[in-house]
C-alpha cells in the first residue's frame, strides 16, 4: 500500500483543479509536518507515500529553477521552504519510500501549448525532482487535461528514459505504464480477474479503457501490475466540508485491490494547517486495526498439509507442499509436470470456522492461474465448493459465508503453466459479515482501538473452538 499526498494551493482555496492563476501568497500551512505525514503512514502499514510535486495548477512545492510559480514565492517560511525536500528527508528517516507526482497538464506554465518548449521545461523539472532528493522508488504521472486546452505532444519515451536514467529504481506509473498502470477508475478497485500481464500498445495515456486496464491481459507482452489510486475523502484535496471514508470502507477497498492482485494507493490528503487531519487518522487506525485483528493469526498455521504431486517426490524438500504456510514469496510448492490436477490439501488439528481465503503465487515466476476453487469437506463427508476465483498473482483474498470443516482442498481448475503456491492462508473476518447482516448491527467501525483488542482475543478463542 502506498499512501498519495494530494497537497498544494487547492488545499488553501478549496478547489480540486486549480486554474494555475492563484496568488502564490495562498500557500501559507501554519504547521506543515512532513514528518507527521510519514509517521501516520508508517503507523498505518502502508510504505511509500506519493506527493503531488506538482498538480495541474503548475505550482511547485519545490524551489524550481525553472520557474517561480512555486514554494519560493510563497509566505510559507519566507520563500525559503521546500515540500518534497522535508518529506524526502522524513522519508528516509522512517524507511518509507518516496514517489513523485508531477502533472504532465500544466495551466500556469507559459509555455504549456508549445510542443518542444514544454517537454524540454518538464524534462528540466524531472531532473531537479530525480537528482535532488535521493532515491525516488516511483514517478506517478497521469492523463488528466480539461477539455479546450492547448493542445500539445508529450515526449513520453524521451521522459521515461530520462527517469529510468537518473532513478533505475524507480517505478514509473501512466495509463499505459510502463512499470505500473493506473487501474482504470478512481474508486480504487480492480476487476475480478486482474492480470498483471497488459499490452502497452493497447493503451493510451489519457485516452483509458477501463475494462482493459481493470483487468489486464492474459496475452499481454508486458507486466504492468496495476495501482488502484482511491481519495479517503470525496475529494483529492483536503476541504472543510468534507469527512473521509469508515475504516469498513476501506477494508472493503483493501479486499478489492490488494485483495485482487494490486497495489492500493490510498490518498490522505494534508489539510490547511499542513498535517493530515485527526478524522483521517482515525480512520486509517480503525483500518489498521481491522487488518491486524483479521489477517494476524493465519487459522490454518497449523495444518498438515499434502497435494496431488509434488516436483521431485513428496519427500524433495525444496518444492514441498508444507512451504504454502510460510509467508512470503521465496519458498512454494510445484506439482509434477504434465498433471491434469492441481490439489492442495490442509487438514486441521480441529474444526475452524472461517470466512476468509489469501492466496499467493510465487509472482516471480510469473502469474499463472486462471481457475481455482476452495472446497471443504462438509459434515455429511462430501466436497463442498465454498468459493473459486480466476487470477491470483501476487496476492488474492476472497470473502465467502462463514463455514466449518477441518480439511479444505485448493483446486486449481485451469493455468497458463504449472501452478505455484507460495502462500495459502484461512482467516475470519467478524466485520464484513456483520456489515453484511439485514439486522441493523453496531457500528464496528467506529469503536474505540480498545474494542479491537478486545476482539482480538475472542478470536483467538475461536481459534481453539470446535463444531458448536
Ligand atoms: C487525476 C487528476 O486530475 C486528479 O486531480 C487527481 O490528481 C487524480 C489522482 O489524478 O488525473
Amino acid at each position: 500500500m502506498a499512501l498519495f499526498l494530494h497537497f498544494g494551493p487547492n488545499t488553501f482555496t478549496d478547489t480540486e483543479w486549480g486554474t494555475g492563476h492563484a496568488d502564490p501568497s495562498v500557500f501559507s500551512p501554519t504547521s506543515l509536518s512532513a514528518a507527521q505525514w510519514v509517521t501516520v503512514a508508517k503507523e498505518a502499514g502502508f510504505s511509500r507515500v506519493i506527493l503531488t510535486a506538482k498538480h495541474h495548477d503548475g505550482f511547485c512545492l519545490w524551489p524550481s529553477e525553472y520557474t517561480d510559480y512555486s514554494v519560493k514565492s510563497s509566505p510559507w517560511k519566507n520563500g525559503t521552504g521546500d515540500v518534497v525536500g522535508e518529506l524526502a528527508e522524513a522519508a528516509r528517516n522512517a524507511g518509507i519510500r518516496l514517489g513523485l507526482y508531477l502533472s504532465p497538464w500544466d495551466r500556469h506554465e507559459a509555455v504549456y501549448g508549445k510542443t518542444l518548449e514544454y517537454n524540454e521545461y518538464y524534462m528540466g523539472q524531472m531532473t531537479e525532482l530525480l537528482t535532488r532528493y535521493g532515491v525516488i522508488k516511483e514517478v506517478w504521472l497521469d492523463g488528466a487535461k480539461g477539455e479546450g486546452e492547448k493542445d500539445m505532444e508529450y515526449f513520453f519515451d524521451d521522459w521515461f528514459s530520462l527517469i529510468h536514467q537518473l532513478q533505475p529504481g524507480a517505478v514509473i506509473f501512466s495509463d499505459a505504464g510502463p512499470d505500473t498502470r493506473w487501474v482504470g477508475d478512481e474508486a480504487g478497485f480492480a476487476a475480478t480477474t486482474c492480470w498483471s500481464l497488459f499490452n502497452r500498445s493497447a493503451a493510451k495515456i489519457g485516452g483509458t479503457d477501463p475494462k482493459y486496464s481493470q483487468g489486464g491481459d492474459p496475452f499481454g507482452h508486458d507486466w504492468v501490475p496495476a495501482e488502484c489510486d482511491v481519495s479517503i475523502r470525496p475529494g483529492w484535496f483536503w476541504h472543510a466540508s468534507q469527512v473521509p471514508k469508515s475504516g469498513m470502507d476501506l477494508l472493503q477497498l483493501y479486499y478489492k485491490s490488494v485483495g485482487r492482485n494490486c497495489l492500493l494507493l490510498l490518498n490522505v490528503p494534508p489539510n490547511s494547517s499542513g498535517l493530515i487531519s485527526d478524522e483521517d487518522i482515525q480512520v486509517l487506525r480503525e483500518f489498521s486495526d481491522l487488518r491486524s485483528s483479521i489477517f494476524s493469526h493465519n487459522l490454518a498455521e497449523n495444518a498438515i498439509v499434502s497435494a496431488s504431486s509434488t516436483r521431485g517426490g513428496s519427500d524433495y524438500c525444496r518444492f514441498a507442499s508444507q512451504h504454502i504456510l510460510q509467508e512470503g514469496i521465496y519458498t512454494y510448492w510445484a506439482p509434477n509436470k504434465n498433471q491434469s490436477s492441481w490439489v492442495l490439501y490442509l487438514e486441521f488439528l480441529e474444526v475452524l470456522s472461517f470466512n476468509l481465503l489469501e492466496v499467493q503465487e510465487p509472482i516471480h515466476m510469473g502469474q499463472r492461474i486462471i481457475k481455482f476453487h476452495l472446497d471443504i469437506l462438509n459434515e455429511k463427508g462430501e466436497w463442498k465448493e465454498v468459493t473459486n476465483g480466476t487470477t491470483v498473482g501476487y496476492r488474492r483474498l476472497l470473502l465467502f459465508p462463514k463455514v466449518k470443516t477441518h480439511l479444505v482442498r485448493f483446486v486449481i481448475d485451469k493455468s497458463r503453466a504449472d501452478p505455484l503456491i507460495c502462500y495459502l492462508a484461512i482467516y475470519l473476518d467478524p466485520f464484513s459479515i456483520l456489515s453484511n447482516e439485514p439486522i441493523q448491527a453496531p457500528d464496528y467501525t467506529r469503536m474505540p482501538v480498545k474494542f479491537f483488542s478486545k476482539l482480538h482475543t475472542i478470536l483467538n478463542l475461536f481459534k481453539f473452538s470446535s463444531w458448536m
